[in-house]
């Protein structure tokens, strides 16, 4: 499946109020255009939320809801329950940010995943609370300068690795797991289509580079969002049942700090910060997938 495979028909309507180079909305357009019409959408609070559904506007062409922050995957669960005891054929897709998902909403993710409900999660993830002005979540990067966790004479940004989130997920063993990118659309398109056609929990991750939280050229995301996968700072891989059954190895390898190069978050970063981020991704693909191919 490719860009080209799509329906012209977008169900994700052009207006919306995103920053310029903003990955969201074309992560969310492509996959809304997999899912199709006969979706129920849910967004908690978060920069989806703000840029495509302020009141009076709305750029959705499906059922669009919206509660609380922490819930979605608890209102994911009534929606998909409620529309079956209907006997109506829909799919429940929830789209949270990082915030959203690793820290907040994880206590009703992992319930709701535990219990294996006929939903579809998706995770955008911007690594830190954007929407209220790039505070750190638990998938801020090590040494990120974020408003907090400030990059200055005592402190140099994040003190902390970054969660590994889909791994979490992959621990409950549910049918599905899989990591995307923006830089690689036809990846992104066929295991959104996978996730489609299976049932039971699905939980979908997308790295979604913010060039205003990040601070980056706009014309460069999904320059950096390949960059991200090339040095390993993110990984594309499936699970199916908690196995790992996929996994993209880059053909060449990049040094990590040829992804931080370009970014205003990690401009201060000393060369021990840079190799203490390497070491980190190092150690995740030996743990995990097996050596990245050397440069
Ligand atoms: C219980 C609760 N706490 C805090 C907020 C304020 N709030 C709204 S959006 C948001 C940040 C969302 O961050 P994330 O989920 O990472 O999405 P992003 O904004 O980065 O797209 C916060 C803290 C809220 N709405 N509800
Ligand atoms: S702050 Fe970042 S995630 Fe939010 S709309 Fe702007 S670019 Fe997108």
């Amino acid at each position: 499946m490719n860009i080209k495979d799509l329906p012209e028909e977008s169900l994700f309507t052009p207006g919306h109020t995103a920053c310029a180079g903003c990955a969201a909305p074309a992560i969310v357009r492509n996959m809304m255009k997999v899912f199709g019409k006969d979706t129920i959408v849910y967004t908690p609070a978060n920069c989806l939320l703000v840029f495509s559904g302020t009141y009076p506007y709305l750029t959705w062409k499906v059922p669009y809801l919206h509660e609380a922050f922490e819930n979605t995957a608890a209102c994911l669960s009534g929606i998909a329950r409620a529309y079956k005891k209907k006997g109506k054929k829909v799919i429940a897709v929830g789209f949270a940010g990082d915030g959203g998902t690793y820290d907040i909403g994880i206590q009703a993710l992992s319930g709701a995943a535990e219990r294996n409900e006929d939903v579809i999660y998706v995770c955008y993830d911007n690594e830190a609370y954007m929407n209220t002005g790039i505070q750190r979540s638990g998938a801020t990067p090590y040494g990120a300068d974020t408003t907090t966790t400030p990059a200055g004479r005592k402190i140099l940004g994040k003190l902390e690795h970054k969660k590994d989130m889909a791994e979490i997920m992959r621990a409950h063993e549910i049918p599905y797991v899989a990591t995307m990118s923006i830089s690689h659309p036809k990846d992104l398109l066929e295991k959104t289509k996978k996730a489609k056609e299976m049932s039971g929990f699905r939980y979908l991750h997308v790295l979604s580079p913010c060039p205003t939280g990040w601070r980056f050229d706009p014309s460069k995301s999904v320059e950096i969002a390949r960059k991200a996968v090339d040095s390993g700072m993110w990984t594309l891989y499936e699970a199916e049942y908690g196995e790992i059954t996929n996994i993209y190895k880059p053909k060449k390898k990049i040094p990590v700090e040829e992804y931080i190069k370009g970014q205003g978050r990690f401009r201060h970063l000393t060369p021990e910060m840079i190799q203490e981020l390497q070491k980190w991704v190092d150690r995740k693909w030996k743990k995990l997938y097996g050596e990245l191919p050397q440069e």
